[in-house]
């Protein structure tokens, strides 16, 4: 398919649809200086995931575990949102439908002022009790090595780990986002973890147009109506209709 590489045609694209979904992953929150999970300077370069973020690893060393979503959440308090997330608060507040789905647990959209987020792997500053299932929020800067809940129950980090199921009322809304929307913006992800990435062609499959942003082609880029080749930061605010 040929590609429309014009920023003004997908500005106006947005500036018309009566309905966006959008869809983040790490990518919008690298230039904030929170590392990614694939790639050169990605995590997974320097932690092996089946050693911390599957239930296994946790059963088997929940310190450990701890340790690392502990210390990424001290990397995350110390960092801003970036011109990304302010781009998509911004593209928010002109009275449509409007939903931004999101890989990431960062909680960096909610700290640029959007407001309708689904967080569809969780948040990094969520905590579930592994015993009685109760969840809460914990922003403190230094968790103990192992977070109890009051029933006495060892926590584990609210975010959702390889072989697990999302929270299907999380997944039902950004299903009907995807499924329901004009255009859907996609931008920061590689696109490469399900069911999230399967988000895209299910937009598609339904009609909408989409817009992608990346500084690398993935999976997507072939499918897409528009494949920007730049940073969310510097991308994502020139796609606002000012
Ligand atoms: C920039 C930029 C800049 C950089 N500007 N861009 C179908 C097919 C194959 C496998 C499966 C399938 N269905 C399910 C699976 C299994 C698995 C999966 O998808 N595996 C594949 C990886 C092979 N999925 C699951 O297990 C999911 N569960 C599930 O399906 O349940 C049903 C089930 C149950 C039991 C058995 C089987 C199925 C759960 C997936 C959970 C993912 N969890 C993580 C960790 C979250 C917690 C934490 O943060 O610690 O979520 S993994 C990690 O990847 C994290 C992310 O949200 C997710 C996606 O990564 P993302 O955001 O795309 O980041 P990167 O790093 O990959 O990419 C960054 C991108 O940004 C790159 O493209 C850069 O170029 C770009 N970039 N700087 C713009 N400045
Ligand atoms: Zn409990």
């Amino acid at each position: 398919m040929a590609k429309e590489t014009s920023v003004n045609a997908a500005r106006e694209l947005l500036a018309k649809a009566g309905s966006i979904a959008v869809l983040t992953g790490a990518g919008v929150s690298a230039e904030s200086g929170v590392p990614t999970f694939r790639g050169a300077a990605g995590l997974w370069k320097q932690f092996r995931p089946e050693d911390l973020a599957t239930p296994e690893a946790f059963a088997r060393d929940p310190k450990l575990c701890w340790e690392w979503y502990s210390w990424r959440r001290g990397l995350i308090a110390g960092v801003e949102p970036n011109p990304g997330h302010f781009a998509l608060a911004e593209m928010e507040q002109r009275g449509r439908a409007f939903t931004l789905i999101t890989q990431n647990v960062d909680g960096l959209h909610q700290r640029a002022d959007s407001k309708n987020v689904v967080e569809v792997h969780g948040s990094i500053w969520t905590l579930r009790c592994t015993k009685c299932g109760k969840e809460w929020q914990d922003l403190s800067a230094t968790l103990p090595a192992l977070p109890h809940c009051e029933c006495g129950g060892l926590a584990r980090p609210g975010v959702v780990w390889f072989g697990e199921n999302l929270n299907p009322q999380i997944w039902a809304k950004a299903e009907h986002a995807a499924q329901s929307c004009d255009v859907m913006l996609v931008a920061g992800t590689s696109a490469v973890v399900y069911p999230a990435a399967g988000l895209v062609p299910l937009a598609r499959a339904s009609g909408a147009k989409v817009i992608e942003v990346n500084i690398e082609a993935t999976p997507l880029s072939e499918m897409v109506d528009y494949a920007f080749s730049g940073s969310s930061g510097a991308i994502l605010p020139q796609l606002v209709d000012r």
